[in-house]
């Protein structure tokens, strides 16, 4: 039994328009968790900015990931959604983590160094402490359970050893350890033209992702020119080991139709990829073409998008303002 109130907290940064992983990774979890949790949903702009970003772009993608997560269902009357940079905690908390947090800790972070790549010596040191912003975000709202896709898990395994670590250094049973949510077929949905890289907003190639906002043709032209194979489709998951961009589609189809990827394996067995692009494009177009055109929609009145950023600022700062309260009490800056 523990003493936190159950509550969901996830974000995602507006560093471009959001694809078809973020949506199964993250937001399609997002709408199937609010009917049984509260949840606060986050617009991480103070992420964005750990790698260059063009102003006016970034104020035009928040607005725009406002407007994802509420074509893709997420309630924003009765769940909190909002903007990152309107909620001084989350920077307040931050910089307490900063120093809770070790070097050694975020040395392993893989995201990291995959990013940093040969570069590391000249990244923002934003980049590098973004696993302790991201523990912030978490804990300023004791968030328990945090939905996010596969790449994720490390970061959040890095916010639970913080907050341990801030309970054991100050003698308390402050804050939750926040768990993962990691579900669906689709945890990590890969690049649609090199299967071992994820699908990513920051990919130089527009066809190694499918876009929430791309039209019908686009999609299904995305999804026919995808990386497949030549071979017959197999019966099992092990027969595609070597084949990550097979595997990948076949995920894909397989968490748009809530079925296992045994069950699509069983239906597709020894027909060729084409007839499961053919399908999966036209599963695609009837999942994402709503979404566009509520997305579409929405971006058309942009006043209203700012009232509802404004709402969720409010809700969001009367949860964490107490929390960061305390924090300060904690460590003795009260
Ligand atoms: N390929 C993916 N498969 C499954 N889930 C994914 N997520 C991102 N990519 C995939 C999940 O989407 C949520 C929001 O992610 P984010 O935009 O905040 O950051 P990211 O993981 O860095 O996403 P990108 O697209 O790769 O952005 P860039 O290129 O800007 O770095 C998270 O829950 C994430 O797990």
């Amino acid at each position: 039994m523990t003493k936190f109130q159950e509550r969901i907290f996830s974000g995602v940064q507006p560093t471009g328009t959001l694809h078809l992983g973020n949506y199964l990774g993250a937001i399609k979890n997002f709408v199937e968790l609010q009917e049984k949790y509260n949840c606060i949903y986050c617009v991480v702009d103070q992420h964005a900015i750990t790698v260059d970003q063009n102003p006016q772009e970034l104020r035009s993608n928040i607005l725009e990931v406002l407007a994802s997560f509420i074509a893709a269902g997420v309630d924003y009357q009765k769940q909190i959604i909002f903007q990152q940079s309107s909620v001084p905690a989350h920077s307040q908390l931050a910089w307490v983590f900063n120093c809770v947090s070790r070097i050694g800790w975020l040395n392993r972070m893989t995201q990291f160094k995959d990013k940093a790549g040969k570069n590391k010596e000249n990244v923002s040191v934003g980049l590098m402490v973004y696993p302790n912003l991201m523990a912030a975000d978490i804990l300023a709202y004791l968030a328990t359970h945090v939905p996010v896709g596969d790449d994720q898990k490390q970061h959040l395994e890095l916010s639970r050893d913080i907050a341990q670590k801030f309970n054991n250094d100050f003698g308390v049973d402050f804050f939750p350890q926040p768990e993962p949510l990691i579900y669906g077929s689709a945890t990590r949905v890969m690049s649609l033209r090199d299967g071992n890289k994820k699908m990513s907003k920051s990919d130089p190639s527009d066809f190694s992702r499918i876009l929430l906002t791309d039209d019908d043709e686009t999609i299904s032209a995305k999804i026919r020119k995808a990386k497949s194979d030549s071979e017959l489709i197999p019966n099992t998951k092990d027969a595609l080991q070597n084949k990550p961009e097979c595997l990948n589609l076949i995920n894909i189809l397989a968490a748009t139709t809530n079925q296992s990827v045994e069950q699509v394996l069983g239906n597709y067995a020894g027909k060729e990829y084409s007839s499961l692009k053919k399908d999966l494009a036209d599963c695609l177009v009837q999942v994402i073409s709503p979404i566009r055109k509520e997305i579409n929609n929405l971006l058309d009145n942009r006043d209203e998008l700012n009232v509802i950023l404004a709402e969720g600022t409010e809700k969001a700062a009367a949860i964490a303002n107490p929390v960061i309260e305390e924090v300060y009490r904690i460590v003795g800056f009260k």
